[in-house]
């Protein structure tokens, strides 16, 4: 959901709470038997490590969250779409590009689902991908250093929610647009909704080896709203699910008009058939703009291109690409299971998870099992493709993920509690109570191949009464449950970096054996780089000044700089000499009208600085690197504009 209030009302409340009473937890409450054991369970001894990295979205924030399980700690709130004054990202003049897109700089986004590189359906550890749900991007983290390496924008897309899941081996990662919109945009009524908006389902695709991302093509889709998105796998492999709601194509309180039907769908799409139509010519370049933002992984500076075209197939045009499931009642989460035969809906108003079958599905389309057409899409039979239904599960299915031994677990927002049901039979097996209202939920690998189903962590919307209250706005929250045996134990709550919508997880080894310790300074690029401090200096370009400096335990140089004028931009290229891990350095100066830096071992950033003063100020390491950390400084000397100081520095070359 894209806001904890999207179903913002008092009988969720009341079903939270009632749910709540029942099993008799409340504010201040006393532990609940079997804590010790739960302590136990989560307790990592000090120096050692966790046995899972969780990566969980910052929803709101714009940042991707590093926690590790059970012990449910943070390691590291990872920038990516917002500005981070911590370390400078989107601050420096190196990162700043990663930033860019077609409306200009922004400093922030939403980003809702976490999702891990795979080969042959199962995460390899390689990068993580996020999306940006308001200015429509994808962004991809590579997991050796976690540094966000790309972001791409996705251009005629409104609202990038379905994203960015990728297929068994990455061969693609998803972007459907939540809105529809005119598309390409243009100035229209919107009361002409149904004949001017169009749904755009977006095929990205990954280069196998660098990870480099490229529109491949764009499917245009019937006006609905684009809500989530799960690939297939195994026998599934070539298709990727998406589901909608407001087929009724409501242009306004879509709460009461997107709420008529019965039914809504899910889209089956086939990508070989649609790269198939795209090499056959059935597709068309159109016109464009969006920006493709790299770090380049050497010179450690970022660049922004922007794109021209994209290729947009219409779904009409190409028969086979795409085929719609009725499925109950604006489904919200589509998740497939292990094996990649059961296509699990979560319908948010629905009495019943409804299970779909993909062998089914196929039979269904041989057999032409059709109850209509939608703009040329042909809508399957319910009954065609439906494995089975879930009964009485609960209140307001939204997300499914596995455990890898037949168990379906599913997050119910409503009645807030996650439902354990068996794939073989669609049984209920088990039940508990989330604190409060869970939206999605994570197994480590649970929508994979193969899941580690050893925990579920509950993703929830509301903390209330769970946590020391903090004025208005309450900590955000997990929970972090055993799976490991029959019935489902509670062991943790744990706060969260902004909201948390979903979280993936994978065995801690399979990062840790790749991780980087330091960039390289020999092949360090940074056009401003001083690998050595004899390669430091000062020189002015009309009104920019700049200083080419280089830290390392506990000195700058040059560290005493005049003749910087009021009003000139001062251009702070700041290399970092060590080649030691843990040693970043920082670096600030009085009055500056930006962040400090943080400079990595072997890196160069560089940081703006803009005298509005007269005066001698002086410049400090942010971060306390060594015992004369504090001796970490120097001065630089302000002149009136137009003054003759000249521009000089005590760099080695100089003294
Ligand atoms: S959503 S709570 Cu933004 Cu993934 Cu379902
Ligand atoms: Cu360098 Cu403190």
């Amino acid at each position: 959901m894209s806001s904890r209030k999207s179903f913002g009302s008092h009988t969720m409340w009341g079903a939270a709470l009632a749910v709540a009473a029942l099993a008799g937890c409340g504010k201040g409450n006393a532990p609940s038997v079997g804590a010790a054991d739960a302590a136990q369970k989560v307790y990592v001894a000090p120096g050692q490590y966790d046995e899972f990295y969780l990566f969980t979205s910052g929803g709101f924030s714009g940042q991707l969250g590093v926690y590790g399980l059970p012990s449910g700690r943070l390691l590291k709130v990872l920038p990516v779409f917002s500005q981070n004054p911590e370390n400078a990202y989107g601050y420096s003049q190196e990162t700043k590009p990663m930033l860019n897109t077609s409306y200009g700089f922004i400093p922030w986004d939403d980003s809702h689902h976490p999702e891990l590189s795979m080969t042959n359906g199962v995460p390899d550890g390689r990068w993580i991908f996020i999306n940006g749900n308001n200015t429509p991007r994808v962004a991809r983290i590579d997991l050796k250093d976690f540094v966000t390496a790309e972001i791409l924008e996705i251009p005629h897309s409104a609202g990038n929610h379905a994203s960015p899941f990728v297929t068994e081996n990455t061969e693609y990662s998803v972007a459907a647009t939540r809105f529809s919109v005119p598309t390409p945009q243009a100035d229209v009524p919107i009361a002409s909704y149904k004949e001017n908006f169009r749904g755009l389902l977006t095929f990205i695709k990954v280069d196998s080896a660098t990870g480099h991302m490229k529109i491949a093509f764009q499917i245009l889709m019937p006006g609905f709203n684009y809500d989530l998105s799960h690939s297939g796998k195994g026998p599934s492999h070539e298709w990727s699910f998406f589901t909608s709601y407001n087929s009724e194509e409501a242009n306004t309180l879509l709460e009461v008009n997107a709420s008529q039907k019965d039914k809504d769908y899910i889209a089956a799409v086939h990508w070989t058939v649609a790269e198939q139509c795209v090499k056959d010519g059935k597709a068309k370049q159109v016109p464009a703009r969006y920006a493709h933002n790299i770090m380049d992984p050497v010179s450690h500076v970022a660049t922004s291109t922007m794109e021209t075209s994209t290729t947009f197939l219409d779904a009409k045009d190409c028969p086979g690409v795409v085929y719609y499931l009725p499925t109950p009642k604006s489904p919200h989460g589509v998740d497939v299971d292990p094996s990649g035969e059961l296509i699990v809906a979560g319908g948010k108003l629905a009495t019943v998870i409804p299970v779909h079958s993909f062998s089914r599905m196929i039979k269904a389309i041989q057999d032409k099992a059709f109850e209509g057409e939608v703009n040329g899409i042909p809508v399957l039979k319910y009954e065609a493709t439906i494995a089975g239904e879930v009964k009485n599960p609960g209140l307001g299915p939204l997300h499914t993920e596995f455990d890898g031994q037949g168990n379906a677990y599913t997050s119910m927002f409503v009645s807030s509690e996650i439902v354990k049901w068996s794939l073989k039979d669609f049984t209920v097996l088990d039940r508990v109570p989330t604190y409060y209202s869970i939206g999605h939920l994570s197994i480590p690998g649970g929508d994979t191949r193969k899941p580690w189903g050893k925990y579920v962590v509950a993703l929830n919307k509301i903390t209330k009464d769970r946590y020391l209250p903090t004025g208005p706005e309450l900590t955000q929250s997990a929970q972090l449950f055993d799976i490991s045996g029959p019935k489902m134990q509670l062991l943790l709550d744990f706060p969260t970096i902004g909201e948390p919508h979903y979280a993936q997880a994978l065995p801690a080894s399979m990062i840790t054996q790749a991780q980087l310790r330091t960039f390289d300074l020999a092949t360090n690029a940074d056009p401003y780089a001083a690998l050595s401090e004899a390669a430091t200096g000062v020189s002015r370009k009309g009104q920019s000044v700049h200083v080419k400096m280089t830290a390392i335990r506990s000195h700058f140089v040059p560290d005493n700089i005049e003749g910087v004028q009021v009003g000139d931009s001062v251009f702070f290229h700041i290399t970092n000499l060590e080649q030691d891990w843990d040693v970043p350095h920082g670096f600030a100066i009085t009055g500056i009208n930006n962040s400090e830096l943080l400079i990595m071992p072997g890196e160069t950033r560089t940081i703006v600085w803009v005298p509005e003063k007269v005066g001698v100020f002086p410049f400090y390491c942010t971060d306390f690197c060594s015992a004369l950390h504090q001796e970490m400084q120097g001065y630089v000397r302000v002149s009136p504009k137009g003054s003759s100081v000249a521009l000089t520095a005590n760099t080695p070359a100089k003294h």
